[in-house]
């Protein structure tokens, strides 16, 4: 959890992590996604076709190198394809949307009869339940006060207790469970849960769990349960994971499933989850503030890689890559896209629409997004529109195939009388063919406010 703590302790640790530090300047070391954001401790959530992933809102840390683990809000973004990730924005905030709590950290996210429930640390002092009756929220507190706190059955006596990293998980039976807590080997617990899933039935009991720190994760798989979890600093802060044919009780340690991922050097917080027929590993670093300069402890962001299995049941060990996750389908340019939905970027900022979606704001002089393996089929299109504001003489919208300076396909520029707001340009494409990555570039903006882009799509010949 609190990485100036566990530094204090290790010095020769935080040397050797302030070196790697410096040699991974300038370098990726893994995928990362919503590279606008900085955020952790990724949860996810498959649902209708899609992957949700809820994360921890690190955009509320300053960007100073002591800032602290200030986060209060949980953003959510989701994807079809592994790829392209579209931006939900905050989803859940306290004091906003909670009013006893002034933390959100490390949430974990949860389907049940037509609703979403969203379990939440009010930092290391409790733990909390939200619902909402759709994967983008907006999230409610239900009950008014904590759901897990020292006064819970069996949480106590326990030393040191962090009250947080909730995970819950429901079982093929219908039984729900909530695992939690942090900071010592007798430190986890777990507690059935209720059917209506805002309330707890008995006792919380524990396992013992070797080096165990904090980010308790369950899956199962062929009728296996997977407890996996961060070690502690001591062991450097890997994902370990035990296996037991029960959810509760006889769990045998199965060693590594990802090592400290490059370009992250402290709190370690990830996820696992099965879609479209692969099995993923999310999870966080701090390749993003690493590549901007700014201190790192408290600026993370998400990637993700592939997991994989033995025969025996037991997780191969991930290599930890740039570019690991292979994209699922392609997108359909003749459709509307909207502009938050990206692989990468340079510059952008989201922001909610009136209707309450979301839109890419404020894109300034070369400022890009990336939408990977879009199919223009074999006709390819005629027309290029977008809803923009702020396009006026002088700045134009280039969309570009394969590369940031690859073949211009369709640019967008003012007729010089638009009026103010979001409006539809339309403009000439060029002829391509087949599966291509686009990059949506600006150009010539020069005003304080840059432009901003709800949607785009073309037009097939
Ligand atoms: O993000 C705050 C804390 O850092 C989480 O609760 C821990 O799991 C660690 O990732």
């Amino acid at each position: 959890m609190i990485m100036k703590q566990a530094n204090q302790k290790y010095p020769k640790l935080t040397l050797l992590f302030c070196l790697l530090f410096m040699l991974a300047k300038n370098s990726y070391a893994d995928d990362h996604i919503a590279s606008h954001r900085h955020l952790a401790d990724p949860a996810t959530l498959v649902y209708n076709g899609r992957v949700y992933l809820y994360a921890s809102n690190d955009d509320d840390n300053t960007d100073d190198k002591d800032s602290g683990y200030k986060m209060k809000s949980i953003v959510c973004i989701s994807s079809s394809d592994m790829k392209n990730w579209t931006d939900h924005g905050v989803v859940f905030e306290a004091p906003r949307d909670v009013t006893w709590a002034s933390r959100t950290w490390a949430p974990s996210v949860i389907a049940r009869n037509g609703k979403i429930y969203l379990y939440f640390g009010n930092g290391g002092s409790g733990i909390g339940v939200a619902t909402s009756s759709s994967p983008i929220g907006p999230f409610k507190d239900p009950l008014g006060k904590k759901l897990i706190d020292n006064e819970t059955p069996g949480v106590q006596p326990a030393k040191n207790m962090w009250l947080f990293d909730p995970m819950a998980f429901l079982d093929d039976d219908g039984q729900a469970y909530l695992y939690f807590g942090g900071n010592g080997e007798d430190n986890m617990r777990v507690i059935k849960l209720n059917e209506d899933m805002i309330s707890v039935n008995g006792r919380a009991t524990s396992f013992h769990v070797p080096a165990f720190f904090e980010a308790s994760w369950m899956h199962k798989r062929n009728g296996n349960y997977y407890f996996s979890y961060s070690s502690n600093p001591k062991a450097e802060m890997r994902i370990d994971y035990m296996m037991s044919t029960n959810p509760t009780t006889g769990f045998v340690y199965k060693g590594v499933i990802g090592a400290q991922p490059p370009n992250n050097n402290n709190n370690n917080h990830h996820g696992i989850f099965e879609f479209k027929g692969k099995w993923y590993h999310a999870y966080h670093n701090r390749v993003v503030a690493i590549k901007k300069g700014i201190p790192p402890v408290y600026k993370r962001n998400l990637a993700i890689e592939e997991l994989n299995y033995k025969p025996d049941g037991s997780i191969v060990q991930i290599n930890y890559t740039v570019n690991g996750v292979t994209q699922i389908g392609a997108v359909n340019p003749y459709q509307r896209n909207e502009a938050e939905t990206l692989q990468d970027q340079e510059g952008i900022m989201t922001k909610n629409t009136a209707d309450g979606g979301m839109q890419i704001s404020g894109m300034k002089n070369n400022n890009w997004i990336k939408v990977q393996g879009v199919d223009f089929g074999k006709k390819g299109p005629k027309l290029f529109s977008a809803q923009i504001s702020g396009l006026s003489p002088g700045i134009s919208l280039e969309v570009r195939a394969g590369s940031l300076d690859g073949k211009q396909i369709a640019k967008l520029v003012s007729t010089g009388k638009q009026a103010a707001g979001l409006q539809l340009h339309t403009g000439k494409a060029e002829l391509i063919k087949g599966k291509q990555d686009l990059y949506l570039v600006v150009s010539g903006v020069d005003s304080a406010n840059g432009i901003d882009i709800d949607w785009w799509r073309f037009q097939q010949r």
